[in-house]
């Protein structure tokens, strides 16, 4: 199997994670492709052009990042991280859902980052930005039922929250979600995220 990702996407870093915590790591083969750059995008084989992309031993392109995350624990070793069928399941895709939506809305404002200042929306940043925290804000009362848990939905978390510290370094979400942030705290050590620290978009090499 191939994947095409980039250590600047947190939507790729989502399927890395996935790749420690099943411990699949020789199963793949990377290929690193720069979401900013149109060369990379067009030799993606996603008709979006978005990365995380992967090409199966069958030769199929899979994406977004949930297809992929739910493909690779359905064919491969490791632990199950999605169950197979039942109210955990579906708690575990919302919950990878709204980490997800999460996740847009921090990219929206990088991208709004990106255009001149005097041509950046405020009323799109804070609007990105509020809905970013909404949803951290959220998962306060999920805290308690998140600890021990490793799954699609727990990894999605994780991989928003570390993307909020990243996008919006000045802002305290913590203060709201003390409960959240613990369990972070203790999801963010594990390897599989501290071997998955994403660059600064900017800095792609
Ligand atoms: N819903 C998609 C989102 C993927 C996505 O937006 N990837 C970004 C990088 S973080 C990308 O490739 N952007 C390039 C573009 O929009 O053209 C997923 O979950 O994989």
């Amino acid at each position: 199997m191939k994947l095409r990702w980039s250590p600047t996407s947190p939507f790729a870093r989502k399927v890395m994670v996935m790749i420690r915590e099943k411990g699949i790591e020789g199963s793949l083969t990377l290929e690193k492709s720069n979401p900013l750059s149109r060369e990379d995008r067009a030799a993606t084989p996603n008709p979006l052009g978005k990365i995380p992309c992967l090409v199966t031993d069958d030769g199929e392109a899979l994406y977004d990042s949930s297809v992929i995350l739910q493909y690779l624990d359905a064919a491969c070793d490791g632990p199950e991280l999605l169950a197979p069928d039942g109210p955990a399941r579906w708690t575990a895709l919302r919950r990878e859902a709204l980490a997800d939506g999460m996740i847009e809305a921090m990219v929206a404002c990088f991208v709004e980052s990106l255009r001149k200042p005097e041509r950046q929306s405020a009323g799109w940043l804070a609007h990105n930005r509020s809905v970013a925290l909404n949803a951290a804000a959220a998962l306060e009362p999920e805290a308690t039922d998140l600890a021990g848990r490793i799954d699609i939905g727990t990894i999605s978390i994780a991989v928003a929250l570390a993307y909020a510290d990243h996008a919006f370094a000045d802002e305290d979400w913590r203060s709201a979600s003390p409960g959240l942030a613990r369990w972070f705290e203790e999801f963010n050590a594990r390897p599989s995220m501290t071997e998955t620290v994403l660059v600064d978009a900017r800095d792609f090499s």
